[in-house]
């Protein structure tokens, strides 16, 4: 990837904190192109002939991290598809790239890959609110949204994993000055308000 090319925004927070939902309204202000690890990551363990099916489908139900290489790669694929096809950056004149990375990266290893073979990202939007707002909400979908992982005992453990192993990742790129934290407590409209405002800063 031309790093002149793309801007990669990361958008993290624990699972149901908003990140889907704030990432659909950014789009639509900024055109970005939204790409959800996590939506990529179930597409794939669902594509006919896929290798991964199996792997990506115990992960998810236990809430640990699929293997960086197998989500990197879904990544960078949707990502150059997206260019390709002139689906990034929509409203740009300069014909960059403009990309949200919704839930990723979650682990350190994926980070320093991402870095490594993509770009680096310019900013991190951190969503973050209590456990108990996140489990009524993963409960509330859970009751129509078919996800595997949206039952109390994967929710349990996607907590789990995202204190031990997606924390450290946040803090990593807090201590680089690049992570914009939200509260994402307040109505999704309100959130918004603030996540609007961090975008246009980082933008400018
Ligand atoms: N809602 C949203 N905002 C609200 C608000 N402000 N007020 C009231 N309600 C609000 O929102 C969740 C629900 O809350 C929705 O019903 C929404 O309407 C409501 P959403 O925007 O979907 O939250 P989000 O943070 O996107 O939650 P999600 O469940 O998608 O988060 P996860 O991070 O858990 O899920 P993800 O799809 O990213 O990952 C799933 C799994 O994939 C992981 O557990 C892992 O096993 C695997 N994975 C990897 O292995 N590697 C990766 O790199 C990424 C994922
Ligand atoms: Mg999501």
């Amino acid at each position: 990837f031309d790093h002149n090319k793309v801007t990669v925004l990361f958008v993290l927070g624990g699972p149901g904190a908003g990140k889907g939902t704030q990432c659909g309204y950014l789009v639509k202000d900024f055109g970005f192109c939204h790409l959800s690890a996590g939506d990529l990551l179930r597409a794939e363990q669902h594509r006919e002939g896929s290798e991964f099916g199996e792997l990506i489908q115990t992960c998810i139900r236990e809430g640990t991290i699929v293997p960086m290489e197998v989500t990197v790669k879904l990544l960078e694929n949707a990502m150059a598809d997206a260019l390709k096809e002139g689906r990034s950056g929509d409203g740009w004149a300069d014909g960059r790239g403009r990309f949200l990375v919704d839930g990723f990266p979650r682990k350190m290893d994926q980070a320093i890959k991402f870095d490594e073979d993509v770009c680096f990202a310019s900013l991190v939007l951190f969503y973050s609110t209590t456990e108990e707002v996140m489990l009524s909400r993963l409960l509330e979908r859970g009751k129509t949204s078919g996800r595997e992982d949206d039952n109390a005992e994967s929710i349990k453990k996607r907590f789990t994993t995202y204190k031990e192993t997606t924390m450290p990742v946040i803090k990593h790129y807090e201590a680089l000055g690049k992570v914009a934290e939200i509260d994402s407590s307040p109505p999704a409209d309100e959130v918004y308000k603030a996540s609007k405002a961090a975008v246009e800063k980082a933008l400018k």
